[in-house]
């Protein structure tokens, strides 16, 4: 069944002009670019969307990254995309992210992890909404 999930492409990987690589991964493991927008986050928009982190120590540091550029926000769209894009991802801490996955060829540290997704079906709602009004949603699988 098709299914929607939120993908961030964080400011480090667009600073390192990796955009392109890591889209071209999606497509070529059947996520769809349902809907895609580059954005500047305010600091406030990056404290709203991290919100369920804001009492962990790294909460601040976070929410000043995921402000300090450009980051690209898409929903993907496909056959099990949350927990695809998950296995793209690979895991948070890159150091400990599986040969091949998007966060061990692109990240810089736990933190600067170069991409986002969605974790469960609620959040992908919620984080889908926080970003992207439904008519924006054009290129659904
Ligand atoms: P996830 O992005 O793999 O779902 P979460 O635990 O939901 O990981 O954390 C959200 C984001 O917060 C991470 O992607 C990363 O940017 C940041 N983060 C998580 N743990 C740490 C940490 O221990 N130090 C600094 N930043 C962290
Ligand atoms: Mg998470």
């Amino acid at each position: 069944m098709s299914e929607r999930t939120l993908s961030i492409i964080k400011p480090d990987a667009v600073a390192k002009g990796v955009i392109g690589q890591i889209i071209a991964d999606f497509e070529a493991n059947g996520l769809q670019i349902a809907a895609m927008k580059m954005i500047r986050m305010s600091k406030r928009v990056a404290q709203g969307f991290y919100a369920v982190h804001r009492e962990r120590p790294f909460f601040d540091s976070l929410t000043d990254f995921m402000s300090s550029g450009p980051a690209v926000v898409m929903v993907l769209s496909g056959d099990n995309a949350i927990a695809k894009n998950r296995e793209l991802m690979g895991a948070t801490n890159p150091a400990e992210a599986a040969e091949g996955t998007l966060r061990k060829r692109f990240a810089t540290d736990i933190e600067k992890n170069a991409v986002h997704g969605s974790d469960a079906p609620e959040t992908a709602r919620t984080e889908i909404a926080y970003f992207f009004p439904e008519l924006e949603i054009v290129n659904e699988k």
